[in-house]
């Protein structure tokens, strides 16, 4: 691992980063329970433990640097500052979502605020993604684009064509992506050792000359001081560049995945000494910025503002009939 110079975070971010933390927290919780109720169909994947790498790497972006992810999306979109209210209602089916309620929970999308997508195809974002790269330069623009996938998608076919051409195009200068490697060490129920012939993730850029390296990505401040440097040099250079963040997710893969026998309880408490929330509480107590009593206030904060979502999404009409032939192409 690289180690970035020190940044130094002001007080009101680090607390910031620290609401914005427990209310992600709260409100998937709360799509998990909707979802035991029959109120959001179809699938459902909460990045419950890995959210400091979406708030970390959007938080050093500009606010015009746009972003790709797979279906674990609603931390990226929630960061990025679309209406709660409007993310439940996707997920809920509802009119009032942010695609109208036909995406669901793995196709969030605020192109507005530069929110290219939510995947369900493994891999599938990524070509997408240094596409958007290549046409931010070709346009003119200093923007970057930061491309979000898990570990699985490392052994996709299409991460590797697209890798190929990042790294040609960016010897140009013509491709600012930044690969966000969300090494959360596990594909649906397989471990990356069991199912990457090279474990080191970011080591593989290699072979596209494209430079990487590993970060921890369970501390927002670590994940921020890695991004801010490799968005700063991407947007300066043109040039690609990875990082594969080494997090971890406390819930299931999915909604189905109920009883995991693929890792051990253990094994999820130890991480859970490493959990986001965790480790910037202890931060903020340290530094005398957070006391219980500030505790409470940000946790009744956050659930009613999960509450006020649901309340919205509730209230939110199901789509008329007509919406199925409406923002569809060809027919
Ligand atoms: C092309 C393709 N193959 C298989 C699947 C089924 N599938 C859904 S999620 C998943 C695992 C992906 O793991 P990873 O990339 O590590 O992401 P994570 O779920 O851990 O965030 C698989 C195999 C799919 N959606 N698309
Ligand atoms: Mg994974």
């Amino acid at each position: 691992m690289q180690h970035a110079q020190p940044v130094t975070v002001p007080a009101e971010t680090l607390l910031e980063w620290y609401r914005t933390l427990v209310f992600c927290r709260r409100f998937e919780e709360q799509t998990e329970r909707s979802f035991r109720r029959g109120k959001i169909g179809g699938y459902l994947h909460v990045a419950i433990g890995q959210e400091a790498v979406p708030l970390g790497f959007l938080s050093a972006a500009r606010a015009d640097d746009v972003f790709f992810v797979s279906y674990r999306d609603h931390v990226h979109t929630l960061v990025r500052g679309t209406d709660p209210g409007a993310v439940m209602a996707e997920l809920y089916g509802k009119l009032g979502g942010t695609c109208k309620g036909k995406g669901g929970s793995m196709h969030l999308f605020d192109v507005s605020r530069g929110n290219y997508g939510g995947y369900g195809i493994v891999g599938g974002h990524i070509p997408l993604a240094v596409g958007a790269a290549y046409a931010l330069r070709y346009q003119g623009t200093d923007r970057v684009c930061l491309c979000f996938f898990g570990d699985g998608a490392m052994n996709s076919g299409a991460l590797h064509e697209a890798a190929n051409l990042a790294g040609l195009w960016g010897r140009e200068g013509l491709c600012p992506v930044v690969f966000v490697v969300e090494n959360n060490q596990y594909g649906m129920g397989t471990s990356v050792e069991r199912a990457s012939a090279v474990a080191e993730l970011a080591r593989r850029f290699d072979a596209y000359d494209i430079p990487n390296e590993r970060c921890d990505g369970m501390d927002v401040v670590v994940v921020y001081e890695v991004a801010r440097r490799v968005v700063d040099q991407v947007r300066r250079t043109g040039r690609p560049y990875a990082v594969e963040t080494i997090t971890y997710r406390f819930s299931g893969h999915g909604a189905a995945d109920l009883f995991q026998p693929y890792r051990t309880k253990e094994e999820v408490e130890r991480w859970r000494q490493r959990d986001p929330i965790l480790l910037l509480e202890r931060r903020l107590r340290q530094e005398g910025l957070l006391d219980d009593a500030r505790v409470r206030e940000v946790e009744a904060w956050a659930e009613q503002r999960v509450q006020e979502a649901v309340a919205f999404a509730e209230a939110s009409p199901e789509p008329p009939p007509e919406e199925l032939y409406r923002d569809v192409y060809g027919g």
